[in-house]
């Protein structure tokens, strides 16, 4: 599949711009960053979170800059300089923040060993389907959702209850970008609506709790571009898809999909 770089933004926009605009002041710390890119934004929203100063360095890790591979040499956003020092792979640079910026802002993890391990079990769902479009896994998407959904404390609104921690962030970029599912592809994802969940109908119930709990927070909407600036990108993804789906389905001699 061709990288999704053609038509891509050079910069963020809306509600996130304003939050790269503001951070341009060289710091011991230093995010290299993809605006549209979800492993980018588990990190950028754990240093607003924690108010961790950074400049917002953007660069297209589909033409991978010197600056970039100098650092990590898989070339990949997010990557970090911290006191001239590489680091990168999202759920290892957000724990990293946790210990490094202990007094900073809010705790990520519980004090509680037990409950620490069981955030860790749920941190790396979405990227266990990397491999696959989206399009591909989407009845497994939706039964790990509601599974995900169940594995919450029962009030909430966040996975471990009253406050968000780790989890809820690691997991948020991928909630935030579900309407993809429903703007591309016929029938959407398919979480039933309010009521309409059946014998699921309370884990969907504890869903929603979640997402509106996710998409109420300042961070993650101010690392959030509009939806037109990722439109592109999924497009692409999109296209690439129904064209693979053609080639299997004529290769099978099953006509158009
Ligand atoms: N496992 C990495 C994944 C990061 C990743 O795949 N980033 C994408 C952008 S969303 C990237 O840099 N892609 C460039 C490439 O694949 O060459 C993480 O968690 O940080």
């Amino acid at each position: 599949m061709p990288p999704p770089d053609a038509d891509i933004y050079a910069t963020a926009s809306g509600p996130a711009k304003a939050v790269v605009d503001a951070h341009s002041t060289e710091q011991s710390l230093k995010l290299y960053s993809g605006w549209f890119c979800p492993f980018v934004q588990r990190v950028w929203i754990v240093l607003e979170e924690k108010e961790i100063p950074y400049p917002y360095v953007e660069v297209n890790p589909y033409h991978k800059p010197e600056s970039l591979l100098s650092l990590n040499p898989r070339g990949l956003v997010p990557t970090l300089k911290y006191e001239n020092k590489p680091l990168y792979e999202s759920t290892v640079i957000c724990e990293f923040l946790e210990d490094a910026y202990p007094d900073h802002g809010v705790k990520l993890l519980p004090a509680d060993p037990y409950l620490r391990a069981r955030i860790r079990i749920w941190i790396d769902f979405p990227g266990q389907q990397k491999d696959k479009t989206i399009w591909d896994v989407r009845n497994v998407f939706l039964d790990t959702l509601k599974e995900f959904a169940e594995a919450m404390d029962e009030e909430g609104p966040y996975f471990l209850g009253k406050e968000p921690t780790l989890v809820d962030y690691v997991v948020a970029p991928w909630a935030v970008r579900l309407w993809v599912f429903d703007h591309f592809k016929e029938g959407g994802l398919g979480i039933p609506d309010e009521g309409k969940g059946a014998k699921d109908e309370k884990s969907w119930a504890r869903w929603r709790t979640w997402l509106g709990a996710i998409e109420g927070r300042k961070s993650i909407q101010n690392t959030t571009s509009g939806k037109d600036h990722y439109l592109p990108i999924y497009q692409r993804y999109a296209d690439n898809t129904a064209q693979s789906e053609l080639a299997k389905a004529t290769r099978e001699g099953k006509g158009v999909p």
